[in-house]
């Protein structure tokens, strides 16, 4: 085996797949963890000689772990976000030599990217800020890589970089992003889009079991057809593998669900403690479907909040987004709303009484309309971000490295990408027209689903809040000219008039 000219530290599990991804790539990568078994542990599991024999090197002290790759070096940290990372540089650079290229590949947040830089490149280092979605299958077998920082850096590994991402048609999963912290701001509207679609996907799930009623096996045939369509993506997919999954650990002491048929499903690995329905069908006991079992707290690591902040301070409403990240903050009061439960009313003796079919379409439509608008609510961010901080940000390339490898992966961003490729300057993804056609399309079904879910108590925050923004989007005049007035009348804040030119302050009626 050759001297490695890359390294990797944190052998968490993105660590072990990225390394591992390196490695089957016959790029030999020398590894490294804060905890030193699990290097050695992991070395044993795929280094050479173990069945696997992956071109790993184990290193322990952050001295051997740098000695073992030839210089210039490439090192890529795959840390807890936060101070770790900066943490792991203070342990690093007493070994590095100058000109030594580091990449953070963690969910960092943009800002502090920007100050690494900065402070590597003043002591002649090099700082890659870069983000990896796809979890721990596309760490290991083709993330989507979001590489930002001097450009000089990603020039020196990019034949890695774009070798161990995904390929759809032959094109890698992987493109230099821009200066500065635009990797890992790029990274973190994604992960902002991931909750919106999560949400989405969250809020239909809702509406077909608690308005149309359907059954989880219904609802798991509903999630796989819909994934032969325009919803086609990871998440639709992985959402019918859900409901394909059953609970090992379900006692014999509560009901199945009523009505649950447990046939014809497509066989998936079940996990340990899992089973797929197929095996249920064998099973001496009526069992569950693990989906059910699972509490219904959302957690988060933050970067939906950031997305959110980071609007806010941009003056971009990407509001599908936004209420995604209020829905998990709601989820997690879950004690308050046991309680809340047997105090608040509900609506008394509405129940769904329209076309199951006809609703099951409905919903499929408003969840793809409201995930045309998330979507163009992120790349409206990106947008103002770009002009606030001088990203260069070129968006139908982002549109194609999201295509395969990460969480938000969907059959529409190659629409995505031919809008941005017919016109680069595209003012709001709504007006690309393929899109302004979807919406169009979709509109009366999607009003028809929330004027439903409002009717029968379903909370469908993103859903609404999706269909407000192109609502108000479209209208050519808002009721904004009262809340000027208002701010004239009582703080003389002043107003334009849609007549005239200047600024004005009037005696308002006593
Ligand atoms: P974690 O985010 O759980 O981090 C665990 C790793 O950080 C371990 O190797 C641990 O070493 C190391 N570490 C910590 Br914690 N504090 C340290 C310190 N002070 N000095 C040195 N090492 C330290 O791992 P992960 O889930 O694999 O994620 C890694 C990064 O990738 C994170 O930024 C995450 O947000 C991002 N990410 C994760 C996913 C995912 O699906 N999990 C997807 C995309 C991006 P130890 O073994 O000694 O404790």
């Amino acid at each position: 085996m050759s001297m490695p000219r890359i390294g990797l530290t944190g052998l968490a599990v993105m660590g072990q797949n990225l390394a591992r991804n390196v490695a089957r790539h016959g790029f030999p990568i020398a590894v490294h963890n804060r905890t030193t078994e699990k290097t050695r542990e992991f070395v044993n599991d795929y280094g050479p000689g173990s069945e696997h024999n992956e071109p790993l090197v184990a290193t322990e002290s952050e001295a051997d772990f740098v000695q073992a790759i030839a210089v210039p070096r490439t090192i890529v940290m795959m840390v807890k976000a936060g101070k770790p990372v900066d943490q792991v540089i203070e342990n690093l650079i007493p070994h590095l030599s100058p000109g030594d290229l580091l990449i953070d590949g963690g969910n960092s947040l943009w800002t502090d990217t920007e100050r690494r830089i900065k402070e590597l490149n003043a002591k002649g280092f090099l700082f890659l800020g870069t983000g990896v979605s796809g979890g721990e299958e596309g760490a290991l077998n083709g993330p989507s890589i979001m590489p930002g920082g001097p450009k000089e850096g990603y020039d020196r590994v990019s034949d890695i970089l774009t070798a161990i991402s995904a390929q759809v048609q032959g094109t890698p999963c992987c493109t230099f992003i821009g200066e500065g912290g635009a990797g890992h701001y790029v990274k973190t509207v994604h992960n902002g889009i991931e909750y919106a679609d999560m949400q989405l996907i969250a809020e239909a799930y809702d509406l077909l079991k608690n308005a149309a009623g359907l059954t989880n096996k219904e609802i798991g045939d509903v999630f796989t057809e819909w994934n032969a369509g325009d919803l086609d993506s990871f998440l639709i997919e992985i959402t019918a593998r859900i409901f394909r999954t059953m609970d090992d650990l379900a006692g014999s002491d509560s009901g199945k669900e009523a009505g649950e048929r447990t046939d014809a499903a497509t066989s998936i690995e079940a996990a340990p403690g899992t089973r797929t329905p197929e095996a249920e069908s064998s099973s001496p006991t009526p069992d569950h479907y693990l989906v059910d079992k699972v509490l219904d707290k959302a957690g988060q690591k933050g970067t939906g909040k950031w997305v959110s902040q980071s609007a806010l301070d941009l003056g971009s409403p990407v509001t599908a987004i936004t209420e995604a990240v209020f829905a998990r903050f709601l989820s997690a009061q879950k004690t308050e709303r046991v309680e809340a439960a047997k105090i608040l009313a509900g609506p008394t003796g509405e129940t769904f009484s329209g076309d199951k079919q006809t609703f099951i379409n409905a919903v499929r439509d408003a969840l793809y309309a409201s995930k045309i608008v998330a979507y163009a609510q992120g790349f409206d961010q990106m947008k103002q971000a770009a002009k606030e901080w001088n990203y260069d940000l070129h968006f139908g390339e982002l549109a194609t490295i999201w295509r395969g490898g990460c969480i938000i992966r969907a059959r529409f961003l190659d629409r995505i990408k031919d809008a941005y490729d017919e016109q680069p300057d595209l003012a709001n993804l709504m007006l690309a027209p393929y899109f302004a056609e979807g919406l169009k399309d979709a509109q009366n079904p999607w009003r028809t689903v929330i004027a439903e879910a409002v009717r029968l108590g379903v909370p469908t925050p993103a859903f609404s809040s999706a269909l407000a923004y192109y609502d108000g989007y479209r209208r050519e005049r808002l009721p904004a000219n009262l809340i000027q007035a208002q701010r004239d009348l009582f703080g003389a804040h002043t107003y334009e008039r849609t007549d005239r030119e200047g600024t004005f302050h009037s005696r308002w009626a006593e």
